[in-house]
């Protein structure tokens, strides 16, 4: 059977400034939690080579067209623009950006901007970062500039990425910037996001930017290990607390009741202003860009100590594909997913901004990377996606993750996920197998299934 997609359907993939720029210190930026947080005693890695896309963009766009992309999804680092978060702008940090989009436009490739994936100005976080208010005012000045100076030349924007992984990585688990473990916080943080990402969407439609604006959430299809009632009430609870308490709010103005009464009642959080609420109803976006990886399957925590998202815990199921990092592949779960939202909040427009296979690369002898897991599950997420598109549920673009080698956030580069190989020694870069595949795919428009 011949799976054929729509003439116009943005195929591309995706990076984030702080995982594949380096240069950390060139030209005027200013440090980020994540430079700090990095330096810190016995970090055995960090970002401030990485893959050195600042100084060789050129050359990876040019990959990036020679595997046919349609799109590149890249991010702003808000320090390199305003290198103390806010106040004097650096207009080299914007000359960079200028360059980036300038050349992805003259090989054909479509920006897809997104204005914050996590690199937060560090003279913002010592003012308290996402939990302090304020910084959603200098959120929407950050925006405001990069609105204004990219008005026409990109018309795909992303306001933050992955609200649910700043919360839970820097404020529930410790694992990243600010490495606070505190739920309180963490519920405001999440409320201060969402005012941030409505702000942003608010200004860009009154300054009628051309384009289109959305929001890149995680959430996660969930599965009950059992058909027992508990391990049921568990898998919504976890819904409800990894996927709807960050979809609700972007698409209905609201939280999930049932979890917001008894965050309020615990933890007496998050604080809601008056004309909040309205301020994120009112901002209605474009479409809802999707990160997908995997599906969690969960059952009910008989040894709750009885804080929101202990009342679940994750297993591990019998027949499961795994990758080498325990994510489980499960391709169906973005079929499932995308029907629940369409169900729950009506018909809107997707963009599956994030979706790869994180592994340890094998260099052939020939220097080859012969990434056949990759390919496939690229391949059986695409499939996903044609399912969608027949079933009325409308993807309008997908992004691989990752464009190129880059740091992974905790697992530094030893977890690779790029359809372009970098050798992290000499920085010499190489199109994987699933590059190939990917640019016939692209080529075609159809997957033989
Ligand atoms: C997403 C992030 C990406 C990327 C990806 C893979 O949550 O938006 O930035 O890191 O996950 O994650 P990891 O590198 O931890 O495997």
């Amino acid at each position: 059977m011949k799976l054929e997609f729509p003439k116009d359907f943005l195929w591309g993939s995706a990076t984030a400034s702080y995982q594949v720029e380096g240069a950390v210190n060139q030209d005027g930026k200013g440090m980020t939690s994540w430079d700090k947080y990095y330096h810190m005693p016995n970090r055995k890695y960090n970002g401030d080579v990485s893959t050195d896309h600042y100084n060789r963009y050129k050359e990876d766009i040019k990959l990036l067209s020679e595997i046919n992309q349609k799109t590149y999804r890249f991010s702003v680092s808000w320090a390199r623009i305003f290198p103390n978060g806010s106040g004097e702008i650096n207009e080299k940090g914007l000359q960079f950006y200028d360059n980036l989009v300038d050349e992805l436009l003259a090989n054909n490739i479509e920006p897809n901007l997104t204005l914050y994936h996590w690199d937060m100005p560090l003279a913002l976080m010592y003012k308290g970062g996402w939990l302090n208010r304020e910084v959603v005012d200098n959120f929407v000045e950050y925006s405001k500039v990069l609105f204004t100076h990219f008005r026409g030349r990109v018309k795909l924007w992303s306001t933050i990425n992955e609200p649910a992984s700043e919360v839970m990585g820097g404020y529930i688990q410790g694992a990243h910037p600010p490495l606070r473990k505190n739920y309180t916080e963490a519920l405001q943080v999440a409320h201060h996001l969402n005012l941030a990402h409505a702000k942003a969407v608010k200004l860009f439609n009154e300054m009628n930017m051309e384009g289109e604006i959305g929001i890149v959430l995680n959430p996660i299809p969930i599965h009950p290990a059992s058909n027992k009632e508990e391990d049921i009430i568990a898998a919504k609870r976890a819904y409800d607390f990894y996927s709807d308490w960050y979809i609700a709010p972007i698409l209905a103005g609201k939280y999930p009741e049932i979890m917001l009464e008894e965050c309020q009642k615990k933890y007496n959080s998050p604080k809601i202003e008056p004309g909040d609420m309205e301020i994120l109803k009112g901002a209605k976006v474009d479409y809802l860009g999707v990160n997908y990886y995997m599906r969690r399957v969960v059952a009910n925590n008989p040894d709750s100590t009885g804080n929101i998202d202990d009342c679940f815990k994750n297993v591990r199921v019998k027949d499961g594909n795994y990758t080498e990092w325990g994510w489980e592949i499960y391709p169906e779960g973005l079929y499932e997913l995308l029907s629940r939202i369409q169900k729950d909040y009506g018909k809107i427009d997707f963009y599956i901004t994030e979706n790869g296979m994180g592994f340890y690369d094998k260099v052939e002898s020939n220097g080859q990377v012969v990434d056949d897991d990759r390919l496939d599950y690229i391949r059986q997420h695409i499939i996903q996606i044609h399912r969608c598109l027949e079933d009325g549920i409308n993807i309008k673009g997908y992004y691989v993750w990752s464009a190129i080698d880059l740091l992974s956030w905790t697992n530094g580069f030893e977890k690779r996920y790029g359809l372009i190989r970098v050798d992290f020694d000499t920085l010499e870069r190489s199109i994987k197998k699933s590059g190939r595949w990917y640019a016939d795919f692209i080529a075609n428009n159809y997957i033989e299934y």
